[in-house]
């Protein structure tokens, strides 16, 4: 699932200029069984499945001989909700552990000591956690100095300053008379961040006005 997400532009290069190492394990290989099980009936509840703690106790302990890290992170839909703050604060540490989820859980021991940290990607159920820690991945990445061309435009994003991003154009400034507003072509650029600026704000109004609210926006 992961292969092909990690092995395509942004995320790519950041990989083969260094700046990054993902490393993928299957928690399968960790099985003591010959039929590598890794999940097994849960006590006391009727159905579901849920991960047994050998197999992910084994790889996280191995993995902490290699490395120390700075979050465990199990992706969970009982997690704290992802956004841009989390992304930026991990983007800022050296090693972390994203730990999928299957069937109905892991076994609650697993969460109590190792797991750092519990992440959704909001409120509706994944058949497992392997897209959700693909996002969080690309998300945080990105953040990383150096992985983008252009060094401010991560700072630029939606989200960055709490508003949402203003809208854009390229050429032609007249496409069959759909006209890019007169102010872009202007070059006075005190006046352009001064419109880009009221239109982040009006589409942050008109589409996303929580976000207004929230934080006590410095810029408002
Ligand atoms: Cl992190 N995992 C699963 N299985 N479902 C989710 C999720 C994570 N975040 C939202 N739904």
């Amino acid at each position: 699932m992961f292969e092909g997400i990690f092995s395509y532009s942004i995320l790519k290069r950041a990989v083969d200029k260094g700046l990054v190492e993902i490393h993928l394990h299957n928690i399968r290989d960790y099985a003591a069984n010959k039929h590598r099980r890794v999940d097994d009936y849960a006590f006391g509840h009727g159905a579901g499945m849920v991960m047994m703690i050998q197999p992910i106790a084994d790889l996280i302990e191995k993995l902490r001989k290699e490395r120390s890290y700075d979050e465990v992170i199990y992706l969970s839909p009982d997690g704290e909700i992802f956004g841009q703050p989390a992304a930026n604060r991990l983007s800022t540490l050296q090693n972390i552990i994203l730990l999928c989820g299957h069937y109905k859980g892991i076994d609650e021991r697993i969460r109590e000591h190792y797991i750092t940290m519990e992440v959704s990607i909001g409120d509706y159920v994944l058949s497992g956690g392997e897209l959700a820690a693909a996002l969080i991945t690309d998300s945080v990445v990105r953040l990383i100095p150096g992985v983008l061309g252009d060094e401010t435009s991560a700072l630029s994003d939606s989200f960055q300053d709490g508003l949402l991003s203003p809208p854009v154009y390229t050429r032609p400034a007249d496409y069959n008379g759909w006209k890019v507003p007169e102010i872009l072509l202007s070059g006075d650029e005190k006046k352009i961040n001064e419109w880009l600026m009221e239109k982040a704000i009006e589409r942050t109004r008109q589409r996303r006005p929580e976000m207004l609210q929230e934080n006590d926006n410095p810029l408002l």
